[in-house]
Formats: structure tokens, sequence, C-alpha cells
């Protein structure tokens, strides 16, 4: 009795399997979006935002996986559950993996950008169709493991009767997970393979423009470059597979409130005239002294040069980018024609743009957060009115105005760290939007009392930008005993940054970064 349970359970969790490799082979046939990576993508978008954001970025990168293999998890388990009732309440079972199936279709035709009516079908026929193979699948090993009429009059050599059913169950069992893998397995491999980004990024060859020069860095252990390279650059996005932009078929169109709306490929995108600009790009949910912050060399097209190309209308007060995986941004039109180096890059610290940051093109806009600007993969910029739309976190509770707050982080020494007496450098960045660091200071405090300990004035790496962080280095002299270190820094304009705390939701945080320091011989 509990052996057929298991089977039975077993039977299921194989028949699913089997469904979700036909339905990854189809996928990756038709171009479609997978059933379980379409339900992660749909729960990203659906959870409350406060959740989503925090969560992917305590995660990092890990936290993708997991949530797609929660999805494959979850949805094995409803197959064995399905095969358990199939046997002890027939059309039960079936009716799990119809609605398995159903639910599969409908995600997955919802998730899968729409370019046609045949491609939105297709992303919702591999679901399908895999829920049919599976079920068929599913009938075979619950008829394998039904013990034949013989069976029960058998009892006295149930070794022998059993036997064939065992083998012909497990003979089906192994043949059902082998089309499962190898399915899968296909399907993976033709979606991942449609398009070489490394090689389509190799391919191009970035208009000549002499690097930006960057002087003055302050080089010490530990602290952050002035650059921040590449492969350390800091990641957020809500995609769970990184689009594959096809840079033949890329194009970039100007949309919505202008007198000539544009379509642009990247060749023409290149051939605009190209600026290197120095931009300090941070997360709206980087926590003080949190690392969801870097700065780069971004080569690209003025975004006022491509809007002007255009012409926007009077009365358009808002620009909207928009990604080939619908993600979406939005700020207000004086944004790009106040002065500041907006750009469409693509380029970052004289690489094309790597698939992760973006490729083929992105949005950076000095001074905004990102999730309100930094548009990766680019496909439209659309000009409308401040109030006629909402870009993707603002119904989930970010503010629609999102100005990066100054903001200055220790780097070393390390909180918790034990240092020798004598010179010790604290060390770290400061940032302040499109405003410019004037100046960082540091005060140093016993962690019993000391309450007006001096803020010492720190020395500052060259200005690269205004749009760009600053390192800062101070030599503390130190003396045997606990301390707390904090750092503050104040923007061009003389704002000092305040130390009032405050979490990142809805538009940032604030407060002093501390690290508690001990000082032993
Ligand atoms: N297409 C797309 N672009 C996006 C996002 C996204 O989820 N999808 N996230 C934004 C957010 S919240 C930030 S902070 C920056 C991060 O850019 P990075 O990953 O290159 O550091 O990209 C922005 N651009
Ligand atoms: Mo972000």
């Amino acid at each position: 009795m509990h052996v057929r349970v298991y089977r039975d359970g077993i039977s299921g969790v194989l028949a699913v399997a089997l469904a979700l490799g036909i339905a990854e082979l189809v996928a990756g046939l038709s171009g479609a979006v997978a059933p379980v990576i379409a339900v992660g993508d749909l729960l990203i978008d659906h959870a409350p935002g406060w959740t989503t954001h925090l969560v992917i970025d305590i995660l990092g990168k890990k936290d993708k996986p997991a949530l797609v293999l929660t999805v494959t998890l979850v949805t094995l388990a409803a197959g064995g559950a399905a095969g358990i009732l199939e046997r002890s309440r027939p059309p039960a079972g079936r009716t799990v993996l119809a609605l398995v199936g159903i639910a599969g279709a409908i995600t997955a035709a919802v998730d899968t950008p729409a370019a046609s009516f045949q491609g939105t079908l297709l992303a919702a026929a591999g679901p399908l169709a895999g829920v049919f193979v599976g079920w068929q699948a599913l009938r075979l090993l619950l008829r394998a493991g039904t013990p034949g009429p013989a069976t029960a009059t058998a009892e006295a050599q149930p070794m022998t009767r059993r036997v064939p059913d065992r083998r012909a169950f497990l003979g089906f069992a192994a043949a059902t997970a082998g089309a499962s893998a190898a399915s899968f397995a296909v399907g993976r491999r033709i979606s991942g393979g449609a398009v070489d980004v490394e090689a389509q990024r190799e391919s191009v060859a970035l208009p000549g423009t002499a690097p930006t020069p960057v002087p003055g860095a302050i080089a010490l252990d530990g602290l952050s470059p002035l650059i921040t390279p590449n492969p350390d650059f800091y990641r957020i996005d809500t995609t769970l597979i990184t689009p594959r932009v096809d840079l033949k078929t890329w194009r970039l169109r100007v949309t919505g409130m202008v007198e000539r709306p544009l379509t642009i490929t990247f060749d023409e995108l290149m051939a605009m005239p190209a600026r290197e600009e120095i931009i300090t790009l941070s997360c709206v949910s980087n926590e003080v002294g949190g690392d969801l912050v870097g700065n780069a060399r971004w080569l690209g097209t003025s975004l006022a040069d491509l809007l002007t190309q255009a012409g926007v209308k009077p009365g358009a007060t808002q620009i909207v980018g928009r990604s080939v995986d619908n993600f979406t941004v939005g700020f207000p039109t004086e944004v790009a024609f106040d002065g500041r180096p907006a750009l469409v890059a693509y380029g970052m610290n004289g690489e094309a743009l790597p698939g992760p940051h973006g490729f083929p093109a992105r949005l950076v806009v000095p001074g905004l957060y990102g999730y309100v600007s930094a548009t990766k993969w680019l496909t439209e910029i659309e000009l409308t009115t401040w109030e006629a739309f909402d870009a993707y976190w603002i119904p989930r509770g970010w503010s629609k105005r999102a100005p990066i707050k100054t903001q200055s982080r220790i780097d070393v020494p390390r909180e918790g760290r034990t240092v020798k007496p004598g010179h010790v450098p604290v060390a770290g960045v400061a940032w302040a939007g499109n405003r410019s660091v004037s100046a960082v200071e540091v005060r140093v405090r016993r962690r019993d009392g000391d309450a007006d300990a001096p803020w010492l004035r720190a020395r500052l790496s060259d200005s690269l930008s205004t749009n760009a962080w600053r390192q800062w280095v101070v030599e503390w002299d130190a003396e045997p005993g606990d301390y707390v270190i904090e750092v503050r820094a104040t923007d061009g304009r003389g704002d000092v940054q305040t130390g009032q705390a405050q979490r990142p939701d809805p538009d940032g945080a604030t407060g002093w970064h501390r690290v508690n320091v001990r000082v032993r011989a």
C-alpha cells in the first residue's frame, strides 16, 4: 500500500518533470519564455515593491536561481500530488495536471514579450504540450505501477510475481526521467545560445574618443578604486534571464510627444557624436555604508541631442525609458536639458556595455537613482506627461522623484577590525549625485564618551566630474582603545550630508556611515 503511494507520487513527479522539459524545449524552439521562468518573473513583478527590491538587493544574484528552483520544486510537488490523486480519486490527478498546464500557459503567454500573436500562442503551447505528454507518461507509469490481476492471487510467491511489474515501472520511470532531462537540456541550449552576446560585444568598434584621463587616485588596500571595474560593478534588475539582444534587429525608438518620431539602428546610434562621461550610479536601496553604488566611464550619445533631433513637444514633462524586457523608468524632461550629461550609453570603461549592464544600450542619468533613470537593454524613449505614466517601481511604493542623496562610506578600516596603534589611514568614497563633493569630514570618538570629538577634514582625490564620487583619506594617529569612526560629506552647494537616519524606501537612505574599530598593541 505504502509502496504504491510512493510509486504513484514518483510517477506524478516524473510526469510533471517531463512536462517541464517539453515546455522548455518548445520555449527554446519558439523563443518564448519558459513557464518556470515566467512564474518567477510574475512573482517578482507582483510581490510588494519593498520586498522585491530588498530581496533582490540582499541576496544579490543568488536570489534568482533560488526563486526558479522554488517554483520548479513546487510544480514537481503538484505533480506528486497529481500522481497519488489520479489513483485514489481518478479525475482529480488529471485535473491538477491540467491546472498546472493552464497556469503555465497563461503565465508564459503573458510574460513573453508580445512580438506577434503567433508568439503568444507558441508561448502558451509549450506548457500545454508538456502537460499533454506528461499525462500520457503518467498513465503508462500508473499502469506499470499497478499489480496485475495475477498478483492478488499470488501472495504465496510475491517475489516472482512482482518482478515484472517493478521492472516495467522502473523502465518507464527511467525513460521519462531521461526524456525530461534531454528535452530540458536541449531547450535551454537553444534558448541560451540564440544570440551570442559576447561575440556581438567583441564585434562592436567603439567610436574613437580618447578615454578620459583618471588622475589623482588614492591607492590604498581595501579602498574602492576611483573607477569600478566592470566585473565588480553592482548589478540590480528584475529579470530572471539576462536579455540577449541581437544587434542586427535592435532598434531604439523615440516616440510619444515628439515632432519627428525616430527609429535608429545601433550603427546609427554609434555614428552620432559620442562623449565619455564619468558618472556614479547608485541604487536607491543602497543602505548607508552599502555597496550598491559604482563609478564608471560611460560612453554614449547625449540624450539631449537625441531628443533635440526628435523635437520634444511642449508639455512633454516626462521621459519614459523602456527596455526589451518591459522594465520602465520615468524622470522629468528638464533633467535631460539642464546641462547634466545624460547619456544613451553603449560603452562602459572602454568596452561595449556588458550584457548584465544593458547591452547594447542603456540610459545613464547623472544625479538620479538607477530605478528612475538607468534603463538597461533600452529600446524606447517615450515623451509623455508627468501625470500620464508611473514607471515600474512607482506603484510598488518608491518615490517618483528620486535624486541621489549625498552619501559617504568608510572602506578602511572595516567594521569590527582591530588595528595597531600609530598611523592608521581611514579612507573611503563619497558621492552627491550631480552636485559634486566639496568636502569630507571624519570623526573618531572613543566608545565611552568623547561626544564632542572634532570633525577632521579628509584629503580628497581629484574631482573627475561633478557627477562622480571622490575617494577620501584621513591619517589617524590611533591610541589603544575602542572607537567609533563616522564620516559625512558636503556637496558642491555646501550642503552637509544629514546625520538623520532614514531607510532606503521610499527615496533613498540617509545617515552617517559608522564603523567600530579597536586599537590594540
Ligand atoms: N531593464 C532594466 N533596467 C534597469 C533595471 C531593471 O530592473 N531592468 N534596474 C534599475 C536599477 S533599480 C538600478 S539601481 C540600475 C542598476 O544598474 P546596474 O545593474 O548596471 O548596476 O539599473 C536600472 N535599470
Ligand atoms: Mo536600484
